[in-house]
């Protein structure tokens, strides 16, 4: 969603191809992408894959998604990687306990304990937010990688976060 979403921004045309589960694991897309899995991407001669470093790569080439300033611009991919190596980690951590491991004999203890680390993550991010729109001044890659936060409130864990 990353990727079409920074094209849509900097306003750049783009095409799409999708693959399939057993796809992602042929050598053709291994090739790409060394864990199998999406989104890849390519522009002549350069494969990328991990979604932050394929919009970063957009926002590099193309204005809109990185502030000029250099201090706006750092703090913009700090709120990248915040997002990433912060915010997301358990909210994927509750996706693969509701998909992968619904049967496991602790799942219905553990999940309370995810919940809660997704709770005390995106009140943390609210308190930050405050009433403003973005996250550091004007809209950036940051806050397009902030709304990977969204999933939470589709499984219904944000249900308290403002
Ligand atoms: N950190 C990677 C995560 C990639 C990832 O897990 N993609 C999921 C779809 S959103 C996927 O391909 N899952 C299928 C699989 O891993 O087999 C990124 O942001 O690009």
């Amino acid at each position: 969603m990353q990727v079409r979403w920074a094209f849509e921004e900097v306003g750049q045309p783009y095409d799409v191809r999708l693959v399939s589960f057993g796809g992602m694991k042929q050598p053709a897309h291994l090739a790409l992408n060394p864990f199998g899995n999406i989104p890849t991407y390519e522009e002549g001669d350069l494969a990328l894959f991990e979604s932050g470093a394929i919009v970063l790569h957009i926002a590099v080439r193309h204005g809109g998604l990185l502030p000029d300033d250099a201090n706006a611009r750092a703090r913009a991919v700090a709120w990248m990687l915040a997002a990433y190596s912060t915010v997301e980690p358990p909210i994927l951590e509750r996706a693969t306990a509701v998909i992968l491991e619904r049967d496991a004999p602790w799942h219905d203890e553990r999940l309370p304990l995810v919940d809660d680390r997704i709770r005390k993550r995106l009140a943390e991010l609210s308190r930050y937010l405050g009433d403003c729109d973005w996250l550091d001044g004007a809209f950036s890659a940051g806050d397009l990688h902030g709304g990977r936060a969204a999933p939470a409130a589709a499984i219904g864990t944000a249900e308290r976060i403002p």
